[in-house]
């Protein structure tokens, strides 16, 4: 069978298509996990969002797809309609499958969307399953992980258990599958790796706990270092490992970081996500030996620095240092100081905004992100679907737009009990750009190519919204403001 996989082309604030281009990585880990005879296509229309209609048609014509494969978070969920509809009237006979957090979590939006089957939750081996079924024409109902539409009605069979990674079933990516190009992470191509999977930890803002449960399983060395050279040997020069938690097991991680440099590949750089706990707490011999094997970015889920809010995130635990087993405080300084010492830069994810927020306490983290972070991540709280954040904030009555395409993090969709929700987001977003133009001399060391040919745009992107006027005080500034909020209505109108 022809089959056509595709990643939604929408994008948010701190990841413009200008700088960061990533692939997703579910779709070749699909594509390299069916059955050989098939001929399947890889497409992330991140490539082409100004041109996601043309490219679809193109895809659907010279591909002629047998089964569509669409992988969705949850602020894509309106393109992946627009998509499906596109693809039917290009071609009515086409199965389309939706997986992904957003359809794994909120089936239901899914199949009043029109879509055939829903895979929840880890998708390889369902999928392949599925291609079996549709080959046979028979064996849906023995499908663990599967919904499924049939005479009319949604069937949805027992949950999948989550693969336990560790006897070689799932098999590498296929990256040769993919037929569009240009995946760049600030001008060096870039492709993502995993190591593990899940999380133990429960934070109320994440979905990870309620698409898998709370579990870590992860992949041999082996099998990771293959994964890496098979990313290099297709021309990536830099990794991002998107593990859910890779810091959890640190002993693991330790391992990884000399695994890598044993193999050689340290000459790759490498993103990685952290918690701060991880870090402070090993730090002393972690932190060097990163940057022995590559590490460059760290994005660290630090999340808030006021206890109160820590606690309403339920992120208290992974953001404590430790010492011989006792509390010790906030782990966030202890872990920058760290990462800075060996030379490797701090993404700050923080989410502000939570119920209780007030001016002060969002300000208060503004001025932490200010002074410690390399590259400020700052987000809203957003209700994702089954998410305990999400029932906490619909019980408050907090929750102030239902537009879910609005869901991408950095626009407020909620209100806290003392400011409105526009008010959160126009705090953020006034006090961010200038921490992101901070970051160009650094940035240019690291890249200076890339950054030479590519200030512009990206200053463009960052202060878009800005006259010359109102960056000099001279315009009230929530002017501009609504008008880089006409330009991000816009730039979502991707098909
Ligand atoms: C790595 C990562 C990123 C990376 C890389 C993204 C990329 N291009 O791949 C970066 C940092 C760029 C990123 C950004 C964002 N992310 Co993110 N990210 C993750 C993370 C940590 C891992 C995702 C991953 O690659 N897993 C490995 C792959 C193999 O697994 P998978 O994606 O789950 O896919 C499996 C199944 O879902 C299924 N499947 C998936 N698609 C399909 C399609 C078909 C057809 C089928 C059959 C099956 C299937 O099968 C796959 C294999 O088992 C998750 C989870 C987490 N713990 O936080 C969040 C997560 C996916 N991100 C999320 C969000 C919200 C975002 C952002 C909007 C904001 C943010 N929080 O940073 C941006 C938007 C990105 C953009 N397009 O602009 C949310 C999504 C929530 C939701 N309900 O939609 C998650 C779940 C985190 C959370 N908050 O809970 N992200
Ligand atoms: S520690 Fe990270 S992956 Fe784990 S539940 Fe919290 S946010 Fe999600």
């Amino acid at each position: 069978m022809n089959v056509l996989l595709l990643s939604m082309p929408d994008y948010f604030e701190h990841m413009p298509p200008i700088a960061v281009r990533m692939p997703n990585g579910a779709l070749t880990s699909l594509a390299g996990n069916i059955d050989a005879h098939h001929q399947v296509a890889v497409a992330d229309l991140i490539l082409c969002h100004r041109s996601t209609r043309e490219t679809v048609t193109r895809l659907v014509r010279e591909f002629n797809p047998e089964v569509l494969g669409l992988s969705v978070m949850t602020f894509q969920r309106r393109t992946a309609g627009r998509i499906m509809d596109l693809a039917r009237s290009l071609k009515p006979s086409v199965k389309i499958v939706l997986g992904g957090y957003d359809p794994s979590l909120a089936p239901e939006a899914y199949e009043r969307l029109g879509a055939d089957y829903i895979v929840r939750g880890e998708g390889e081996i369902t999928f392949r399953e599925l291609l079996r079924a549709l080959e046979s024409g028979r064996g849906f109902e023995k499908i663990c992980g599967l919904s499924r539409r049939e005479a009319g009605r949604w069937l949805h069979n027992p949950a999948r258990p989550v693969h336990r990674l560790e006897d070689g079933d799932i098999r590498l990516p296929n990256r040769a599958a993919r037929v569009l190009q240009g995946y760049t992470l600030l001008g060096r191509q870039v492709d993502v790796v995993e190591t593990s999977r899940g999380c133990t930890y429960d934070c109320s803002f994440c979905s990870i706990i309620e698409m898998r449960g709370r579990n870590f399983y992860a992949y041999s060395f082996d099998r990771v270092l293959q994964d890496i050279r098979n990313a290099r040997d297709h021309g990536a020069r830099t990794i991002f490992l998107v593990d859910d938690n890779i810091t959890l097991n640190v002993h693991r991680f330790m391992a990884l970081c000399k695994a890598i440099i044993e193999a050689g590949l340290h000459k790759l750089d490498y993103f990685v996500q952290a918690m701060t706990s991880s870090i402070a707490d090993h730090g002393e011999t972690l932190a060097p030996l990163m940057h022995r094997a590559g590490f460059r970015y760290v994005f660290l889920g630090i999340e808030n620095i006021l206890q109160g809010d820590l606690e309403f995130l339920r992120a208290a635990a992974k953001n404590t240092a430790r010492q011989k087993g006792s509390d010790r405080g906030n782990a966030t300084l202890k872990a920058i100081r760290y990462l800075r010492r060996n030379k490797m830069y701090v993404v700050g994810g923080l989410i502000v905004g939570n119920p209780d927020d007030t001016r002060e306490s969002i300000e208060a983290n503004l001025a932490f992100a200010r002074r410690y972070v390399d590259w400020p991540y700052i987000q809203h709280p957003t209700p994702y679907p089954r998410t305990p954040m999400a029932e906490h904030f619909r019980e408050h009555g907090l929750i102030t737009n239902e537009r879910l395409e609005e869901y991408d993090g950095t626009t407020a969709v909620v209100r806290t009990e003392h400011l409105p929700a526009e008010e959160i987001e126009y705090l953020r977003w006034k006090a961010e750009r200038w921490m992101k133009l901070r970051h160009l001399p650094a940035a240019l060391r690291h890249d200076p190519w890339f950054v030479l040919g590519n200030a512009s745009g990206m200053l463009t992107h960052t202060f878009r919204g800005c006259t010359l006027r109102s960056l000099l005080g001279l315009e009230d500034g929530r002017r501009a403001f609504e008008r880089y909020k006409a330009i991000r209505r816009q730039e979502r109108m991707y098909i």
